[in-house]
Protein backbone atom coordinates (compact mmCIF):
# COMPACT_ATOMS: atom_id res chain seq x y z
CA UNK A 1 0.00 0.00 0.00
CA UNK A 2 0.90 3.85 -0.65
CA UNK A 3 1.09 4.09 3.66
CA UNK A 4 3.81 0.85 3.47
CA UNK A 5 5.60 2.29 0.64
CA UNK A 6 6.46 5.45 2.81
CA UNK A 7 7.20 3.66 5.78
CA UNK A 8 10.39 2.31 4.33
CA UNK A 9 11.90 5.37 2.30
CA UNK A 10 14.69 3.86 0.19
CA UNK A 11 17.33 6.29 1.28
CA UNK A 12 17.45 9.63 3.50
CA UNK A 13 13.90 11.29 2.90
CA UNK A 14 14.03 15.26 1.17
CA UNK A 15 13.43 18.13 3.12
CA UNK A 16 9.59 18.46 2.82
CA UNK A 17 8.77 14.59 2.31
CA UNK A 18 5.99 13.39 4.60
CA UNK A 19 6.27 10.47 7.14
CA UNK A 20 2.96 9.59 6.54
CA UNK A 21 -0.38 11.34 6.82
CA UNK A 22 -1.29 14.40 9.21
CA UNK A 23 -2.77 14.31 11.89
CA UNK A 24 -1.24 10.88 12.60
CA UNK A 25 -4.71 10.11 15.09
CA UNK A 26 -7.55 10.81 13.67
CA UNK A 27 -10.08 9.07 16.13
CA UNK A 28 -9.64 11.72 19.14
CA UNK A 29 -7.80 14.93 19.93
CA UNK A 30 -4.63 14.37 20.71
CA UNK A 31 -1.85 17.02 22.27
CA UNK A 32 1.43 17.43 24.06
CA UNK A 33 3.00 14.55 22.31
CA UNK A 34 6.11 12.67 24.35
CA UNK A 35 7.84 9.80 22.60
CA UNK A 36 10.34 7.46 23.44
CA UNK A 37 11.97 4.51 21.44
CA UNK A 38 11.77 1.06 23.31
CA UNK A 39 13.43 -2.41 21.76
CA UNK A 40 12.35 -1.24 17.94
CA UNK A 41 9.12 0.75 19.06
CA UNK A 42 8.57 3.83 19.64
CA UNK A 43 5.50 4.93 22.37
CA UNK A 44 3.78 8.16 21.65
CA UNK A 45 2.06 9.58 25.25
CA UNK A 46 0.03 12.31 24.48
CA UNK A 47 -2.62 14.56 26.20
CA UNK A 48 -6.42 13.99 25.22
CA UNK A 49 -8.12 17.05 24.41
CA UNK A 50 -11.60 16.25 25.63
CA UNK A 51 -13.62 19.92 25.11
CA UNK A 52 -16.65 19.69 23.28
CA UNK A 53 -16.58 21.72 19.91
CA UNK A 54 -16.84 25.45 20.71
CA UNK A 55 -15.59 25.11 24.75
CA UNK A 56 -12.45 27.36 24.22
CA UNK A 57 -10.97 25.92 27.79
CA UNK A 58 -8.79 22.99 28.13
CA UNK A 59 -10.73 19.84 28.97
CA UNK A 60 -7.96 17.25 30.09
CA UNK A 61 -8.63 14.09 32.17
CA UNK A 62 -6.38 11.52 31.07
CA UNK A 63 -3.00 10.63 29.22
CA UNK A 64 -2.91 8.50 26.17
CA UNK A 65 -0.59 5.59 24.37
CA UNK A 66 -0.04 4.79 20.93
CA UNK A 67 2.74 2.45 19.65
CA UNK A 68 4.37 2.16 16.46
CA UNK A 69 7.42 0.28 14.61
CA UNK A 70 7.20 2.52 11.52
CA UNK A 71 6.00 5.89 12.23
CA UNK A 72 3.23 5.59 9.95
CA UNK A 73 0.94 2.74 11.78
CA UNK A 74 -0.12 3.83 14.86
CA UNK A 75 -1.98 1.38 17.97
CA UNK A 76 -3.68 2.92 20.68
CA UNK A 77 -3.18 0.84 24.31
CA UNK A 78 -5.64 1.60 27.03
CA UNK A 79 -5.81 4.62 29.04
CA UNK A 80 -2.05 4.09 31.19
CA UNK A 81 -3.00 6.94 32.91
CA UNK A 82 -5.67 9.46 34.50
CA UNK A 83 -5.55 12.41 36.79
CA UNK A 84 -7.07 10.51 39.35
CA UNK A 85 -3.89 8.11 39.65
CA UNK A 86 -2.42 10.86 41.48
CA UNK A 87 -4.76 11.22 44.87
CA UNK A 88 -3.05 14.41 45.38
CA UNK A 89 -4.11 16.23 42.43
CA UNK A 90 -7.46 17.93 41.74
CA UNK A 91 -7.20 18.23 37.13
CA UNK A 92 -5.59 19.04 34.49
CA UNK A 93 -3.27 16.08 32.43
CA UNK A 94 -1.29 18.59 30.86
CA UNK A 95 2.40 17.76 29.35
CA UNK A 96 3.89 14.69 29.99
CA UNK A 97 6.91 12.49 28.84
CA UNK A 98 7.93 9.06 29.71
CA UNK A 99 11.61 7.57 30.52
CA UNK A 100 12.92 4.10 31.01
CA UNK A 101 15.28 3.18 33.71
CA UNK A 102 16.32 -0.03 34.94
CA UNK A 103 13.63 -1.94 33.63
CA UNK A 104 10.92 0.65 34.70
CA UNK A 105 9.02 3.05 33.35
CA UNK A 106 8.59 6.56 35.02
CA UNK A 107 5.95 9.33 33.67
CA UNK A 108 6.54 12.85 34.73
CA UNK A 109 2.89 14.67 34.36
CA UNK A 110 2.01 18.21 34.99
CA UNK A 111 -1.46 18.42 36.76
CA UNK A 112 -3.57 20.91 39.02
CA UNK A 113 -2.86 20.36 42.42
CA UNK A 114 -5.28 19.21 45.12
CA UNK A 115 -3.95 21.38 47.85
CA UNK A 116 -1.17 23.55 47.22
CA UNK A 117 -2.68 26.59 44.56
CA UNK A 118 -1.12 25.78 40.91
CA UNK A 119 0.17 23.13 39.10
CA UNK A 120 2.27 20.74 39.93
CA UNK A 121 4.57 17.04 38.88
CA UNK A 122 3.99 13.97 39.71
CA UNK A 123 5.71 10.49 39.05
CA UNK A 124 4.22 7.28 38.09
CA UNK A 125 6.16 3.98 37.67
CA UNK A 126 5.25 1.13 35.54
CA UNK A 127 6.73 -2.66 34.23
CA UNK A 128 5.78 -2.23 30.91
CA UNK A 129 5.69 1.00 28.77
CA UNK A 130 2.06 0.81 28.16
CA UNK A 131 1.53 0.21 31.96
CA UNK A 132 -0.33 0.02 34.12
CA UNK A 133 0.80 3.07 35.78
CA UNK A 134 1.04 4.00 39.81
CA UNK A 135 1.88 7.21 41.45
CA UNK A 136 5.02 6.23 42.47
CA UNK A 137 5.22 9.12 45.50
CA UNK A 138 2.06 9.34 46.81
CA UNK A 139 3.03 13.18 46.37
CA UNK A 140 3.74 16.18 44.12
CA UNK A 141 7.53 15.79 42.99
CA UNK A 142 7.57 19.35 42.68
CA UNK A 143 5.28 22.03 43.52
CA UNK A 144 4.56 25.57 43.88
CA UNK A 145 5.75 26.11 46.89
CA UNK A 146 8.90 25.44 45.62
CA UNK A 147 9.54 27.65 43.22
CA UNK A 148 8.54 30.82 44.95
CA UNK A 149 8.82 33.39 42.59
CA UNK A 150 5.81 31.55 40.69
CA UNK A 151 3.26 34.46 40.12
CA UNK A 152 0.79 32.97 37.52
CA UNK A 153 0.39 29.43 39.10
CA UNK A 154 1.47 27.65 36.34
CA UNK A 155 4.87 28.02 36.27
CA UNK A 156 5.78 23.90 37.19
CA UNK A 157 4.29 22.36 34.47
CA UNK A 158 5.87 20.75 31.15
CA UNK A 159 8.24 18.10 32.34
CA UNK A 160 10.56 16.57 30.48
CA UNK A 161 13.15 13.89 31.91
CA UNK A 162 16.89 13.21 30.24
CA UNK A 163 19.54 10.58 31.62
CA UNK A 164 23.12 11.43 30.14
CA UNK A 165 25.70 8.65 29.57
CA UNK A 166 26.82 8.62 33.29
CA UNK A 167 23.32 7.42 33.89
CA UNK A 168 22.86 11.28 35.67
CA UNK A 169 19.07 12.05 35.37
CA UNK A 170 17.90 15.27 35.14
CA UNK A 171 14.18 17.14 34.84
CA UNK A 172 13.82 20.13 32.91
CA UNK A 173 10.29 22.30 33.50
CA UNK A 174 8.69 25.45 33.65
CA UNK A 175 6.44 28.08 32.16
CA UNK A 176 8.21 31.53 31.41
CA UNK A 177 10.91 30.45 33.53
CA UNK A 178 12.59 27.04 32.51
CA UNK A 179 13.76 25.17 35.61
CA UNK A 180 16.34 22.40 36.04
CA UNK A 181 17.07 20.07 38.73
CA UNK A 182 18.72 16.31 39.15
CA UNK A 183 16.92 13.47 40.06
CA UNK A 184 18.57 10.59 42.18
CA UNK A 185 18.99 7.27 40.66
CA UNK A 186 15.40 6.31 42.00
CA UNK A 187 13.89 9.06 39.72
CA UNK A 188 11.29 9.96 42.26
CA UNK A 189 13.23 12.38 44.47
CA UNK A 190 15.41 15.53 43.44
CA UNK A 191 19.28 15.27 44.32
CA UNK A 192 20.07 18.65 44.58
CA UNK A 193 18.66 22.52 44.10
CA UNK A 194 16.38 23.89 41.61
CA UNK A 195 17.89 26.18 39.07
CA UNK A 196 16.69 28.34 36.62
CA UNK A 197 18.16 28.47 32.83
CA UNK A 198 18.34 32.01 31.24
CA UNK A 199 16.40 31.35 27.67
CA UNK A 200 15.41 34.28 25.06
CA UNK A 201 11.31 34.48 25.31
CA UNK A 202 10.85 31.19 27.34
CA UNK A 203 7.18 30.48 27.51
CA UNK A 204 7.14 26.35 28.53
CA UNK A 205 7.20 22.90 26.50
CA UNK A 206 11.10 22.22 27.26
CA UNK A 207 12.44 18.88 25.43
CA UNK A 208 15.82 17.79 25.96
CA UNK A 209 17.63 15.67 23.62
CA UNK A 210 21.11 14.55 22.60
CA UNK A 211 22.47 14.08 18.81
CA UNK A 212 26.32 13.48 18.35
CA UNK A 213 27.58 15.01 21.32
CA UNK A 214 25.29 17.94 21.87
CA UNK A 215 22.66 18.55 23.97
CA UNK A 216 19.79 20.43 22.43
CA UNK A 217 17.10 21.98 24.50
CA UNK A 218 14.32 23.17 22.68
CA UNK A 219 11.22 25.31 23.94
CA UNK A 220 7.80 27.13 22.98
CA UNK A 221 8.39 30.47 22.58
CA UNK A 222 6.26 33.93 22.49
CA UNK A 223 2.56 32.74 21.79
CA UNK A 224 1.21 31.95 19.82
CA UNK A 225 3.67 29.46 19.87
CA UNK A 226 6.98 28.84 18.11
CA UNK A 227 9.23 25.68 18.46
CA UNK A 228 12.80 27.78 19.34
CA UNK A 229 15.99 25.72 20.44
CA UNK A 230 19.43 26.18 22.07
CA UNK A 231 22.62 24.07 22.14
CA UNK A 232 25.02 22.97 24.72
CA UNK A 233 27.89 20.91 25.12
CA UNK A 234 27.03 20.20 28.67
CA UNK A 235 23.71 19.72 30.68
CA UNK A 236 24.46 22.66 32.84
CA UNK A 237 24.67 24.90 30.23
CA UNK A 238 25.35 27.75 28.45
CA UNK A 239 22.96 27.56 26.38
CA UNK A 240 23.45 29.04 23.00
CA UNK A 241 20.36 30.04 21.52
CA UNK A 242 19.62 28.74 17.78
CA UNK A 243 16.71 30.84 16.24
CA UNK A 244 13.67 28.46 15.01
CA UNK A 245 12.50 25.66 14.97
CA UNK A 246 9.04 25.60 13.90
CA UNK A 247 7.03 28.28 13.05
CA UNK A 248 3.79 29.07 14.48
CA UNK A 249 1.19 25.21 13.79
CA UNK A 250 -2.11 26.06 12.11
CA UNK A 251 -4.82 27.12 13.98
CA UNK A 252 -3.58 26.14 17.55
CA UNK A 253 -2.02 28.81 19.91
CA UNK A 254 -0.12 26.28 21.72
CA UNK A 255 2.71 23.70 20.35
CA UNK A 256 4.64 21.44 22.53
CA UNK A 257 7.34 19.37 20.64
CA UNK A 258 9.23 15.76 21.11
CA UNK A 259 12.37 14.77 19.04
CA UNK A 260 13.55 11.16 18.73
CA UNK A 261 16.37 9.32 16.08
CA UNK A 262 14.20 6.11 15.60
CA UNK A 263 15.89 3.43 12.53
CA UNK A 264 18.24 5.86 11.61
CA UNK A 265 16.02 8.85 10.91
CA UNK A 266 14.93 12.08 13.01
CA UNK A 267 11.78 13.25 13.67
CA UNK A 268 9.78 16.18 15.18
CA UNK A 269 6.86 15.55 16.63
CA UNK A 270 4.47 18.52 17.43
CA UNK A 271 0.83 19.13 18.08
CA UNK A 272 -1.65 21.57 15.68
CA UNK A 273 -5.18 22.68 16.11
CA UNK A 274 -5.84 20.90 11.88
CA UNK A 275 -8.32 18.00 12.26
CA UNK A 276 -11.86 18.10 11.51
CA UNK A 277 -13.78 21.47 11.33
CA UNK A 278 -13.52 21.72 14.96
CA UNK A 279 -10.09 21.17 15.98
CA UNK A 280 -7.90 24.00 17.27
CA UNK A 281 -6.14 25.36 20.29
CA UNK A 282 -8.38 22.90 23.03
CA UNK A 283 -8.70 19.96 20.21
CA UNK A 284 -5.40 19.45 19.00
CA UNK A 285 -3.54 16.62 17.40
CA UNK A 286 -0.43 14.96 17.30
CA UNK A 287 1.69 15.78 13.59
CA UNK A 288 5.15 13.91 12.80
CA UNK A 289 7.57 15.72 10.70
CA UNK A 290 11.48 14.54 9.51
CA UNK A 291 14.13 16.50 11.40
CA UNK A 292 17.51 17.54 9.38
CA UNK A 293 20.74 18.61 11.13
CA UNK A 294 23.06 20.70 9.87
CA UNK A 295 26.94 19.41 9.69
CA UNK A 296 27.80 21.86 12.63
CA UNK A 297 24.71 20.36 14.49
CA UNK A 298 22.32 23.07 14.21
CA UNK A 299 18.58 22.12 13.12
CA UNK A 300 17.17 22.63 9.69
CA UNK A 301 13.80 24.59 9.97
CA UNK A 302 10.68 21.97 10.34
CA UNK A 303 8.85 21.57 6.82
CA UNK A 304 5.15 21.35 8.34
CA UNK A 305 3.16 18.52 6.19
CA UNK A 306 -0.46 17.67 5.98
CA UNK A 307 -0.71 14.35 4.29
O1 LIG B 1 -1.92 20.97 27.14
C1 LIG B 1 -1.88 21.92 28.16
C2 LIG B 1 -0.71 22.85 28.01
O2 LIG B 1 -0.75 23.51 26.74
C3 LIG B 1 0.65 22.20 28.01
O3 LIG B 1 1.10 21.84 29.29
C4 LIG B 1 1.47 23.22 27.32
O4 LIG B 1 2.73 22.76 26.88
C5 LIG B 1 0.55 23.61 26.19
O5 LIG B 1 0.66 22.71 25.11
Amino acid sequence: SAALAQSVPAGPPTLGATVGGNPIIKSKYTADPAAMVQKGTVYLYTGHDEAPARQERYVMNEWLCFSSTDMVHWTEHPVPLKVTDFAWAKGDAWASQVVARNGKFYWYAAVEHGTIPGKGIGVAVADNPTGPFKDARGTALISSDMTPEDKIGWADIDPTVFIDGKGQAYLFWGNTTCYYARLKPNMTELDGPIKAIKLPQFTEAPWVHEHNGWYYLSYASQFPEKIVYAMSRSLDGPWEYKGILNEVAGNSNTNHQSIIDFKGQSYFIYHNGGLNTDGGSFRRSVCIDYLYYNKDGTLKRVVMTTE
